[in-house]
């Protein structure tokens, strides 16, 4: 049998480390028909590497980029030199196997990551299905550039995009991460990942999604991802499952139908969930998270500024904003809101909007992360936006270093400043630079939750500590 290593070079540990879901899925899927192993770069770097290829004599390898920059503009850490670095050239010295690239990174800059990476194949967007038509493609000597999402080294001619995919519905998307990495140092501050469906068909200017996971809505059975989550909790015990659609409550009877299906299991599971879409709240859907074991969400309408949610391609209104928030303060859901200022249009009057929303409906106990700067990708709406207003020429690679749109109305001093005024007068809003908690906070964190045997969100904990440490700051300050 025909041997693959995929690997996983993502090695950032911030806010967490995460589970290579992705890379876990293709394994599942390849397994029986090829031999397959991951190699886990998010702890050892790429120390080990060569010899676990040295050891295991793949046929193929696939790396995933799954980070090119953390976009946050003050920071601004670029991943794709080290992942070349340390990852890819160290396997292209030693061995002369096809490099095979794919990840949500570079699915987003494609031609650019296979040039710099010299790599012999890639694929653009998920990769269960096109994986498997590629080394078999490989395996009878074609050439497989005519497969859609496929570029190969002598076809790098862009722009060659993200093309919907058949999937063979219902998908199998099971990842059986644990028996592919080491589940335990995720076990601390992380979480077992779960994809409940791939697309996106909202239009939001600045947003990827679409681009990696296509435009619409394929979703997995929910009794699929109830089995999926029973079996990982026998086999893990106590962990926090996430769900990393891009956003869970779209289309709204899914989420019902996977909460009902974890209800009448009777799973006793805890659960978290990044974006919800004010769109389709309603007292039902809580009710039914709140009882099949949601402990937190992520709340990310970006503005609340009526202007801004059409200027941003929302596609919701304010008033769905607002009842999403009542609906978060009623069930006592806690929750993690985040906003992006400095989009098209945005002025001072649009900023304030939005921290008047934030006084009058969004809890002193949950945290809001204020994002000022919209990173601009290849063939989003805000790229168009930007070219039109000449921001740089067409042809301009936006891989490195990474561009910033900040509106006309507002420069990046300005809107600098309005929010770090704003963080000092709210001690639970945080800037961009500052969310990732310093190792001491992090450590307290830890050693309050084992010795109160805590159970609330980690974000509540260090939150608490930071307005702690705000407030001794302060007072040494007025001694
Ligand atoms: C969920 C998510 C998160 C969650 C993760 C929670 C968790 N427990 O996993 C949280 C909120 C923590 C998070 C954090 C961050 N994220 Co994030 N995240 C996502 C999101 C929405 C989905 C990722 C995911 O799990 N998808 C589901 C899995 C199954 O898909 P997949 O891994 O992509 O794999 C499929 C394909 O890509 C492909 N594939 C994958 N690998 C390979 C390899 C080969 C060889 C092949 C052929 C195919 C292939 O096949 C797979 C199956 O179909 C993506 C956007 C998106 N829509 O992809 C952003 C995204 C990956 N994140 C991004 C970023 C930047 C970050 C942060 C750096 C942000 C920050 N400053 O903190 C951190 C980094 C965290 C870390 N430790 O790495 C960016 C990366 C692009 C960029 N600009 O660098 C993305 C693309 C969003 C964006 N801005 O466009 N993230």
């Amino acid at each position: 049998m025909k041997k693959i290593l995929l690997v996983n070079t993502n090695t950032e540990h911030a806010p967490y480390p995460v589970p290579p879901v992705g890379l876990c899925m293709l394994a599942s899927r390849l397994e029986g028909k090829y031999e397959m192993q991951i190699y886990d770069g998010v702890f050892p770097g790429g120390t080990n590497l060569v010899d676990t290829v040295q050891r295991f004599k793949p046929d193929y390898i696939g790396f995933s980029i799954r980070n090119i920059d953390d976009v946050v503009a003050d920071r601004q850490v670029f991943y794709v030199n080290a992942i070349i670095r340390d990852f890819i050239e160290p396997v292209k010295k030693a061995t002369s196997i096809p490099v095979i690239l794919g990840g949500s990174g570079f699915s987003i800059f494609p031609e650019e990551l296979m040039k710099l990476a010299k790599a012999d194949y890639g694929i653009i967007g998920e990769g269960i299905e096109v994986f498997p038509e590629l080394v078999d493609e490989l395996e009878k000597g074609n050439d497989p550039s005519y497969i859609p999402n496929v570029l190969t080294a002598n076809s790098v001619k862009g722009p060659k995009k993200s093309i919907k995919l058949k999937h063979h519905e219902p998908w199998n998307g099971f990842s059986k991460i644990d028996k592919w990495v080491d589940f335990s140092p995720y076990r601390k501050r992380s979480a077992y990942p779960i994809q409940t469906k791939r697309g996106c068909s909202h239009g939001c200017v600045y947003c990827t999604y679409p681009l990696i996971e296509g435009k619409d809505f394929i979703t997995r059975k929910a009794s699929e991802i109830a089995d999926e989550i029973c079996e990982a909790k026998e086999r893990l015990g106590d962990v926090t499952f996430e769900f990393v659609d891009s956003t869970f409550n779209d289309p709204e009877y899914h989420a019902e139908n996977i909460c009902s299906e974890i209800i009448k299991r009777k799973l006793k599971v805890r659960l978290r969930t990044m974006g919800i879409n004010p769109m389709h709240t309603s007292d039902k859907l809580f009710e039914l998270m709140i009882e099949a074991g949601f402990a937190q969400i992520d709340a990310t309408p970006d503005t609340a500024s009526e202007i801004m949610l059409k200027n941003m391609g929302k596609g919701f209104n304010l008033k769905e904003v607002k009842k999403m928030a009542t609906l978060i303060r009623k069930f006592e859901l806690p929750t993690m809101w985040f906003f992006l200022f400095g989009g098209p249009g945005e002025d001072m009057n649009t900023f304030q909007e939005t921290i008047d929303f934030i006084d009058q409906y969004v809890s002193a106990d949950d945290l809001v992360y204020m994002t000022a700067g919209l990173r601009i990708y290849p063939g989003t709406p805000l790229y168009t936006i930007a070219l039109k207003e000449k921001r740089f020429s067409k042809g301009k690679s936006l891989l490195y270093p990474p561009y910033f749109y900040y509106s006309e109305k507002l420069n990046k001093e300005s809107l600098d400043g309005l929010i770090r005024k704003a963080e000092l007068q709210r001690p639970n809003c945080i800037p961009a630079l500052e969310t990732h908690p310093p190792a001491a906070m992090i450590a307290e964190a830890m050693e309050q939750r084992i010795a109160g045997n805590l159970t609330e969100p980690m974000f509540r904990t260090l939150l608490r500590i930071r307005k702690d440490w705000m407030a001794k700051e302060k007072q040494h300050h007025l001694r």
